[in-house]
């Protein structure tokens, strides 16, 4: 595949803030085209981001260099990008510059090989022989933290579904929980409409951080969903007011907000991962809540900004054994990939997840099927985030 031009433009993401598409002229005739999503709560080791008129500059700069080269694999395309750019966090071309291209490079790749994107991923990445699984499925149904308006500090309460039998069964399932909940929390707050936050998940004016966990699990039993579990992303990062936790309106130091979960852990049958449970520097409080909190997913994702060195630096602490996966955390696919591979040699859980802000490219579900990654995290099962489910639903098909 040769290139013959690159192109940026700037596209609105799911919070109409501005972001960028990629697109890409190769000797292969359609246009490939990549949508670049944009987090709210970052980690700071995120790859940088570049606004459009930096894009339009860097990309000016990356076509001249890269006019006329083919590549014959993703890896090789993606060596290429890394090696004009030689920084750890994508300085002087973009993460999400870097990332468009290397996402539009992968669809161009797969249509001339005539294989879905996922297969090529699965060729250049993952060869080894594995037992096909549906993914868990994390969904982000009740907002807080920096994604919504109201009192919660923790920014997300997901509802999980563990599959049993197939993705069709494991979607309808988020779909109708997520409609029970919004009935439940309508008579509750007595308000006909509820406020939504960013990723569709209700917002309603919740007075404690406990409450909507109590809610989740109430609703698990008394509806009867059977293989539902709940986990939470505290982005703790974003509590964390230099020396202690700003938490339920209280002042809590990391000892005080570990007992907090362990109690959370105890009451709430169902809860089973928490993400980003500290602040992203906090390592020592990580591998004491790690020691302590058994049969629990310690999730990281401010911590390790899906880099191959951090993974394996804080897997290797024991201050994980789950971590999240977003391709535009880190810039190109091949780092994303490198990043599970890392990941799974230290026998981490793998979660690939959307952001914040999203956009119409549906490529976290290929990168999820083709690494066989044990779960996938969207929004809510509606409006813009409807299309991951639906990708899902296609490429997850028997
Ligand atoms: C997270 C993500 C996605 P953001 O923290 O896990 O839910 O949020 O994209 O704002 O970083
Ligand atoms: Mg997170």
């Amino acid at each position: 595949m040769k290139i013959h031009d690159i192109k940026v433009r700037k596209i609105l993401d799911s919070r109409g803030n501005a972001t960028i598409e990629v697109e890409l002229a190769t000797s292969i005739f359609p246009l490939f085209r990549a949508q670049i999503p944009s987090g709210a709560s970052t980690g700071s080791r995120e790859a940088k981001v570049f606004n459009f008129s930096e894009a339009h500059a860097a990309v000016q700069w990356i076509r001249a260099q890269m006019k006329g080269k083919s590549f014959s694999s993703l890896v090789a395309l993606d060596e290429f990008l890394l090696r004009l750019d030689g920084s750890t966090n994508k300085n002087k071309i973009g993460g999400n510059v870097a990332l468009g291209i290397s996402m539009a490079g992968a669809k161009a790749l797969a249509y001339a090989k005539k294989i879905e994107v996922w297969e090529l991923l699965r060729e250049e990445f993952f060869p080894e022989k594995f037992v096909p699984k549906t993914p868990f499925l994390f969904a982000n149904l009740i907002n807080g933290g920096a994604h919504a308006t109201g009192n919660l500090d923790i920014q997300e309460y997901m509802v999980v579904v563990k599959p049993q039998k197939g993705i069709e069964e494991a979607v309808e399932s988020i779909v109708r929980f997520y409609r029970q909940l919004g009935k439940r929390l309508g008579e509750r707050f007595q308000k006909l409409l509820l406020p939504i936050g960013d990723e569709g998940g209700y917002a309603a004016p919740f007075t404690a951080n406990e409450e909507p966990l109590e809610i989740l699990q109430k609703q698990i039993v008394e509806d009867r969903f059977e293989n539902l579990g709940i986990a939470i992303d505290a982005a703790a990062s974003y509590f964390w007011r230099g020396g202690e936790y700003e938490f339920g309106g209280q002042a809590l130091d990391s000892a005080a907000l570990q007992k907090t979960y362990l109690r959370f852990l105890q009451r709430i049958p169902s809860l089973f991962s928490i993400e980003d449970p500290f602040a992203e520097h906090d390592r020592e409080s990580f591998q004491k809540f790690a020691t302590q909190a058994k049969n629990v997913w310690i999730v990281g994702d401010d911590l390790t900004t899906t880099r191959p060195d951090l993974i394996q630096q804080y897997a290797d602490a024991r201050c994980i054994n789950a971590v999240i996966i977003k391709p535009n955390q880190v810039g190109t696919i091949t780092e994303t990939c490198r990043a599970i591979k890392t990941a799974r040699e230290r026998n981490l859980k793998i979660i690939v997840s959307h952001r914040s802000g999203e956009t119409d490219d549906h490529f976290i579900v290929h990168v999820a099927k083709a690494s066989n990654a044990d779960g996938v995290k969207f929004g809510a099962p509606v409006n813009e985030r409807a299309g991951k489910y639906n990708e899902l639903l296609r490429i997850y098909e028997d």
